[in-house]
């Protein structure tokens, strides 16, 4: 496995000079923040940021993530435009040395949480969703902003939106994610990049917007739309793993078998009876999720992908972008190479 950080560049408080020092790792995870979503990335943005990694020992290889205009998602307006400039940045970022590209297709919010800073008995804070703050809002309603969510959209631009992904249900995203698939993914192929798709944050229909990349049989459908390993999964335990439905070990051991995994989420999450969840330190006794049985399921499929520590607590009185602070994550990174280390030499042994 290649260990990998997420960085939010030059203005991320967490430092590349620190992220080096986190043992084994290898991989800077980040983007182009100085275009809007759409549009086309300058080599000059990307080589700043592959010449940060490299000054810190790094290497920036893994783009998260070349973000889907809305349009593409709806199939409207300048739909066509957008897809040609996502093709134009999987070939810019490839000359550049990335070859794995995560993105999601989830519509008007990358993700979603009822709090951001909810503080656990032992002081440390993380990101959280609760039912009962979840019910009862409507996010059209004046005054409403959640935690994560794009403040730059204006109420009657959001209220349009909804309203034309209410029009286009689950079947209409499935087509749209279609027609990009066929579009993008042999450009990928050609350019020696996978594309990661990483799954809705939660796996299921918020606020009725659809969502379709949520289980087991929707990722066999995903894959199936254009079946090649450059067409992969990103595989967030976290974002699959706060559904119940939702068996991640089994998972992670089919996709894995199959190389279709490019890229792995790795975090845990405590479900509640409710469909609440929080997000907790990576140790699986700290969660629903089992680490050791993921872990040893990649293993055993010989995986070679790359492997990031998803989002962290806030620990050890740190402050900064909640779930992507230094500490947690780097005792998240040393817990995932002491499994990595384990299962690879049991299995060595065998
Ligand atoms: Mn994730």
């Amino acid at each position: 496995m290649k260990l990998s950080f997420r960085w939010y560049g030059p203005d991320d408080p967490v430092p590349l000079s620190y992220i080096r020092q986190i043992p084994n790792m290898r991989s800077v995870v980040s983007a182009v923040y100085d275009v809007p979503p759409g549009e086309t990335w300058s080599d000059e943005s990307i080589e700043a940021v592959a010449q940060a990694a490299r000054d810190n020992g790094l290497v920036f290889d893994v783009v998260e993530s070349i973000p889907v205009h809305e349009d593409i998602k709806l199939g409207r307006g300048d739909c066509a435009r957008y897809i040609e400039n996502y093709k134009e940045n999987i070939r810019r970022v490839a000359r550049h040395g990335v070859k794995c590209v995560c993105y999601n297709f989830m519509p008007v919010f990358d993700w979603t949480r009822t709090q951001l800073d909810k503080a656990a008995p032992d002081g440390s804070t993380s990101l959280v969703m609760y039912m009962d703050q979840l019910r009862g809002l409507d996010p059209l309603r004046d005054g409403l902003s959640l935690p994560g969510w794009d403040a730059s959209y204006e109420k009657a631009q959001m209220r349009e939106l909804f309203a034309a992904y209410a029009a286009l249900g689950e079947e209409g995203l499935w087509q749209n994610l279609e027609v990009f698939l066929k579009a993008v993914v042999p450009v990928a192929e050609e350019c020696g990049v996978r594309m990661a798709i990483h799954p809705d944050d939660p796996p299921y229909p918020i606020f009725g917007l659809p969502r379709i990349i949520t289980c087991e049989a929707n990722l066999d459908r995903m894959l199936a739309l254009v079946d090649s390993p450059a067409n992969s999964l990103t595989l967030c335990t976290g974002s699959l793993g706060c559904a119940a439905f939702n068996d991640v070990t089994a998972l992670v051991r089919k996709y894995a078998a199959r190389d279709r995994i490019a890229f792995m989420h790795i975090r845990n999450v405590q479900r509640f009876a409710d469909g609440s969840f929080e997000e907790r330190a990576h140790f699986s006794p700290c969660g629903s999720l089992d680490l050791y049985q993921i872990v040893k399921a990649l293993v055993d499929n010989g995986f070679d992908g790359y492997v990031r520590p998803d989002h962290g607590r806030m620990i050890f009185g740190e402050t900064g972008r909640p779930g992507y602070g230094l500490f947690d994550r780097a005792l998240g990174a040393a817990y995932l190479n002491g499994l990595f280390e384990a299962c690879e030499k049991a299995k060595a042994e065998i």
